[in-house]
């Protein structure tokens, strides 16, 4: 089974990172393909950022068709581009956030989300929303670091991280927390020792949905809205995808 992990920003280190813990948690047999754009934000912390990145990520899986992939993980927490994606494709597409809320449920009956800085908390609100599990989430919390903290000062992060799910913990009446960003996809265990909490995180909870999926021969439904977009002419820079059937 091969599962292209997506990073929708381009800071490499980063997608080395979350590729690493993907394989940590993958079953024998599967195998991660770890990618990010070429090009787009080095990290995602705003709409703007998001809607640049949704490009990309839509372009990493019109090359995982190419190649021979069984199901697409979107590894940012705002899940950017991933109606789009699964339009491209068959197989299935995870979100990280929506992979993290689902199993989330199945364990608690309320949890908090534990994000990277307080400006991106609207975007996993209005996630929150849409997909329906807002009244499961108690409340969202920012640990105030930026993004590329997680690679830069990994240890001083990793101990605002642990002292936000603290009062979490203390404060929220939850069962569990999720943590908000693909970038902390390699501290769940040490986060959950230190709490003492469930503590669900979004690419290794979409691995093992992934596989899921996967294994029971779910794929993306191409009856209705997820069918492969229309053929029709692009202009400018997007020229390329003119009249492209799938
Ligand atoms: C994210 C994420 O998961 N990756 C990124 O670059 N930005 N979202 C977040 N809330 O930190």
């Amino acid at each position: 089974m091969q599962i292209h992990l997506i990073n929708p920003n381009t800071t490499v280190s980063m997608t080395e990172k979350i590729g690493e813990a993907a394989t940590r948690i993958a079953a024998p047999g599967t195998t991660i393909v770890a990618t990010n754009p070429r090009s787009g934000p080095v990290s995602i912390e705003s709409h703007f950022d998001e809607a640049i990145s949704a490009v990309g990520v839509a372009e990493e899986v019109l090359a995982g068709e190419r190649e021979n992939t069984d199901a697409y993980i979107i590894a940012c927490f705002g899940d950017p581009g991933l109606l789009a994606a699964r339009e491209l494709t068959h197989a299935p597409v995870i979100g990280i956030a929506e992979a993290a809320f689902h199993m989330a449920t199945l364990i608690s009956t309320r949890f908090s989300i534990v994000t990277t800085l307080g400006r991106t908390g609207i975007i996993a609100e209005h996630l929150l929303q849409s997909y329906g599990f807002s009244h499961h989430c108690r409340r969202i919390r920012a640990a105030e670091i930026p993004v590329l903290d997680l690679e830069e000062s990994k240890n001083q992060a990793l101990d605002r991280i642990i002292e936000e799910c603290l009062r979490a913990k203390a404060e929220d009446n939850i069962g569990a927390i999720v943590l908000g960003c693909g970038g902390m996809a390699d501290l769940r265990q040490q986060i959950q020792k230190a709490v003492g909490l469930p503590i669900v995180e979004g690419v290794t909870a979409a691995v093992k949905l992934a596989e899921s999926l996967v294994s029971l021969q779910l794929g993306t439904s191409k009856h209705g809205d997820l069918d492969y977009p229309r053929p029709k002419a692009f202009t400018g820079q997007f020229e390329h995808l003119s009249q492209r059937t799938y």
